[in-house]
């Protein structure tokens, strides 16, 4: 009571609100006024954030806890009532005529859409000490996840401008959630970069806020073990993004400009744009011609890989947390396995005759339609659909060995839509797949014979798997990869193909760049770093690199190359981005045409 005088008015209401919600130890070991009050001040300012930044403020947040820390102790099961069974979408098949369809009424699009690149997770797992947009795609290039997401964002206004002749020249904006911490470094890698080429007002920063602590049933908020005067905090989830974008006005903003799709994706999902036919303009196209609210992009998963499952629950009475009937909805992979068993799928999550599971993939890639979108963040504030995950000290559930927090996902963004909301998903053919950098050396070395290692070696290589696959599909010779190990993991190692964006972005930019008459062997490297060059009538055994702006490439060329050297991870003596992937390049002869 006495420190109140040293408070504003509006910290008064935010103290008052701590104590209704049954909070007063955050206060209970304050010293008189005239001791820490810089301090005090302090603390409120953290509240005034977490109040402001969770939708309907902390006292929703603290209630919210209750309710799910209730939930979680006598183990209730957010599908309980829920039956999985396999949903239907749409499936492209690269290079099909439905697909170059598709890819062409997804370019046209484009230049009316904007892309979120959520980006305030720090890659704990991968053990990775920079922000994982800052690590290279790939070291032939050694372009980084950043550069090649603006490059292709780029390409692709480009693209879409000129298809459809547009005059005005649209930008598509990019979006990227920060947190505390990868903000700074996120800043930093643009702007020593020039923004890779793109208008720094063309790119939006929102960082994201940590979420109070909790520890207990109760909800009491945490204290930090090291500040008394502080609430301890944890990352809340990728969810975030949709309030973010509520409150930040982008959204109507967006909409009077004529912007019609918002695409979110993430941090290392290199396949995304690399060899971002499917990906993105074609499902794109799939958004414009099924007329989908939601589009969620998947690939075929195996078994209990370490990626959400795209499900259908049918709920047997209608009456259900998640409102609708049936719907079709990520289930988080932790999750699929246990809600299978518990449905009378005896072996859980395994794979069917086809070597997948049945259950699609998430990847994660989502394409709202931004009207409807808006119309529901006008109703939720993009408040999304939580949970928690408490480690109990033992089973009567009634203490935690450590603090914990709310959580939220973004693809559970349908979870509160009508059921007249138009939901559904298209799937990826099987070869392209989907490689993430998230796992660290030795964890992807003990991921199952067969599963995905999701690693930064695994990344790398499904780069040039699916740009030869692509140069191969469009009539060049392309050999045959070869197994390799490196860091304990077995891979395929095909050709070390890599291209800007400006070269190709659809399947049929590829095939008009590419004649018949081409081979590339097994231990070459080709980079093409410019939009007019030609694959005419080359014959590669070895290294080229054409940054020529207009060239024809014919004839033979024969050297040494550029060879994988392999390296350990534990070897200190290597970059940690080198060591992540077990191997680096030794560059030891090349063509480079230069000339302009
Ligand atoms: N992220 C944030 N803020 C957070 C947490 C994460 O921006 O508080 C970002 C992160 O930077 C990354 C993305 O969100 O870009 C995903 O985070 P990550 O830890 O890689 O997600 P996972 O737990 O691996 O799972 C997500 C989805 C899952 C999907 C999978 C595909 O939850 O459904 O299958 O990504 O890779």
């Amino acid at each position: 009571q006495k420190n109140l005088t040293v408070l504003s008015p509006e910290q008064i209401e935010l103290a008052k609100m701590l104590l209704l919600e049954g909070q007063k130890h955050l206060f209970e070991h304050w010293p008189e006024p005239g001791v820490d009050d810089g301090k005090k001040k302090d603390f409120f300012e953290q509240v005034a954030r977490l109040n402001s930044s969770y939708p309907g403020g902390l006292s929703s947040y603290i209630q919210n806890a209750k309710r799910l820390l209730a939930d979680s102790k006598v183990g209730k099961n957010p599908y309980d009532g829920f039956t999985p069974s396999v949903p239907s979408g749409q499936v492209l098949t690269f290079g099909d005529a439905d697909f170059i369809r598709l890819e062409e009424a997804g370019i046209k699009e484009a230049r009316k859409s904007a892309f979120v690149l959520v980006a305030g997770g720090l890659g704990e797992r991968l053990g990775y000490k920079g922000i994982k947009l800052a690590l290279p795609i790939e070291t032939t290039t050694g372009r980084c996840f950043m550069q090649h997401y603006v490059e292709s964002i780029l390409a692709l206004q480009e693209s879409s401008c000129r298809l459809a002749q547009d005059q005005h020249q649209s930008e598509i904006p990019l979006v990227i959630m920060t947190s505390d911490d990868t903000h700074t470094p996120t800043i930093k890698l643009l702007e020593s970069n020039n923004y890779f080429g793109m208008k720094s007002t063309q790119v939006i920063l929102l960082k994201q806020e940590k979420v109070a602590c909790l520890d207990d049933n109760d909800a009491t908020l945490a204290l930090d073990p090291n500040d008394k005067y502080k609430i301890q905090t944890k990352p809340h989830g990728h969810g975030d993004v949709h309030a973010l974008l509520y409150s930040s006005g982008l959204l109507n903003k967006w909409k009077q400009e004529g912007i019609k799709w918002v695409l979110f994706f993430q941090d290392t999902n290199g396949l995304l744009f690399k060899v971002d036919f499917p990906a993105i303009p074609a499902s794109l196209g799939v958004s414009v011609t099924k007329g989908y609210h939601v589009n969620s992009l998947a690939v075929p998963r195996k078994a209990k890989e370490a990626i959400g499952g795209i499900t259908k629950l049918t709920h047997t009475d209608g009456i259900s947390v998640l409102s609708r009937r049936s719907m079709v909805i990520n289930v988080e992979y932790n999750q699929l396995d246990p809600l299978l068993r518990a449905t009378g799928h005896a072996d859980g999550d395994v794979n069917c005759e086809t070597g997948f599971s049945p259950f699609p993939g998430n990847i994660n890639q989502l394409i709202l339609e931004l009207e409807p979108y808006i119309e529901e963040l006008n109703k939720t504030r993009g408040a999304i659909s939580e949970f928690v995950n408490p480690k109990y000290k033992d089973s009567t559930k009634t203490a935690f060995k450590s603090s914990t927090r709310l959580e939220c996902m973004m693809q559970d963004y349908p979870k509160s839509l009508s059921p007249s909301a138009r939901v559904g998903f298209t799937v990826m053919d099987t070869w392209l797949g989907y490689a993430p950098v998230k796992n660290n050396p030795e964890d992807a070395a003990k991921v199952p014979k067969g599963n995905p290692y999701h690693s930064a070696t695994s990344g790398e290589m499904a780069i040039y798997k699916a740009n030869s696959i692509i140069l191969k599909k469009a009539g060049v010779q392309i050999a045959d990869p070869i197994t390799d190990v490196f860091n304990g993991q077995e891979v395929e190692v095909w050709p070390r193909v890599t291209w800007n964006p400006k070269w190709a972005l659809t399947f049929s930019d590829v095939k008009r760049k590419v004649n018949e008459a081409c081979s590339v062997s097994q231990r070459s490297t080709l980079v093409i770093n410019n939009s007019n060059v030609i694959l005419d009538t080359l014959s590669l055994d070895g290294t080229l690199i054409a940054n020529e702006v207009e060239v024809k490439l014919a004839g033979a060329v024969q050297n040494k190359g550029w060879v994988l050297q392999h390296v350990d991870h534990k070897d200190s003596s290597n970059p940690e981005e080198i060591r992540i992937r077990g191997f680096k390049i030794q560059k030891v002869e090349q063509l480079e045409l230069n000339h302009v």
